[in-house]
């Protein structure tokens, strides 16, 4: 299964993973990126030290092309852009913002450019200034969320901008894989499905988590302005109490911070932020990365071949 972004990042198959802070390190990338996807670590609020140690790990396990996932918000924005120029990193997707200001510096040093995009205005911004691919994600994602759904945010950017367009948000198997390519995806992006490959680091509860959810056990809370979706828990009752008290923003902050780590590295899962898409309830099973992308692209044919043959 080849598309125009498998020529792009001289990858095997269209599938990206999702660059998930805490998540996605070097372990996890590297085994994504030697299935012959795209293994991105997800840089989140780290400084420079640490995601430059995830680097090296996947250089050392692999020769396949992997990204580095930039977090806008970080305080370490400027130094991870110097940082993935010195490392020669091939690709950077980027999330929580516009990364406009470093487009001429990344392309300068050859990078492959692939910001995530939750609204058209932007996807046409950046085409203008050169970026190489969008990723159009949809509201059933984990973590930070846009407003739009996935079916109606795809096609939308597809008809907006001559670019490469990869979706991401609710896909887990073929059957989604199929229906962004319908919607005229080149590739997808895949994050809670990659959460529980065997190679994935976070805590085990955070996987069994994700394995016990339903299809309704994801709920949106958090930071006004700043809306994540994870699965339900003590701390998200918290934020829905703050909210229906009307407390000051400065409240959220303080109830916020640190919750990430708290689930993902401490396996707290009850007070702990456990970002989740609304997909969890079909992810089922732990099992390496490489049999994650098999079975997708497998059920991918299946379902298209099904379908054409109507
Ligand atoms: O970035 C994400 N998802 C994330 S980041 C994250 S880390 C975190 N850690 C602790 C608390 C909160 C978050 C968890 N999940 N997705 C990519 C994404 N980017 N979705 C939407 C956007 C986006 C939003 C606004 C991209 C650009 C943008 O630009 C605004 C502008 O400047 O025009």
């Amino acid at each position: 299964m080849q598309t125009a972004i498998c020529d792009l990042l001289g990858i095997r198959y269209p599938i990206l993973q999702g660059g998930m802070a805490w998540v996605a390190t070097g372990e996890l990338a590297a085994a994504v990126s030697a299935a012959g996807g795209l293994g991105i670590i997800g840089a989140g609020n780290a400084p420079p030290v640490v995601v430059r140690k995830e680097i090296r790990k996947v250089k050392a396990i692999t020769d396949s092309p992997f990204g580095v996932n930039i977090y806008y918000l970080s305080p370490f924005v400027e130094e991870i852009i110097d940082l993935v120029v010195e490392e020669k990193v091939p690709v950077i997707t980027t999330g929580a913002g516009n990364p406009g200001k470093h487009i001429p510096q990344l392309k300068e040093a050859g990078i492959k450019v692939i910001p995530v995009v939750a609204a058209v205005a932007l996807a046409r911004r950046l085409e203008k200034i050169g970026v190489d691919a969008v990723i159009a994600e949809g509201m059933e994602c984990g973590g930070h969320i846009g407003e739009l759904t996935t079916m109606t945010l795809v096609p939308q950017i597809v008809d907006a901008i001559n670019l490469p367009v990869i979706a991401a948000g609710g896909i887990a198997d073929g059957r989604g894989m199929a229906a962004a390519l319908a919607l005229g995806a080149q590739g997808v992006q895949i994050g809670t499905r990659f959460i529980c490959a065997s190679e994935c680091t976070a805590h085990e509860k955070y996987k069994l988590a994700i394995i016990k959810a339903k299809d309704r056990d994801t709920v949106v809370t958090g930071i006004p302005g700043h809306k994540v979706r994870v699965l339900e828990n003590k701390l998200t009752r918290e934020f829905a109490r703050l909210e229906k008290e009307n407390a000051a923003e400065d409240a959220f902050h303080q109830l916020g911070s640190g919750r990430l780590r708290m689930a993902v590295v401490e396996g707290d899962i009850d007070n702990g932020s456990v970002m989740a898409g609304q997909i969890a309830g079909m992810v089922n099973e732990i099992k390496p990365a490489a049999a994650i992308i098999e079975q997708l692209l497998k059920e991918t044919q299946d379902v298209l071949g099904r379908i054409c043959s109507v």
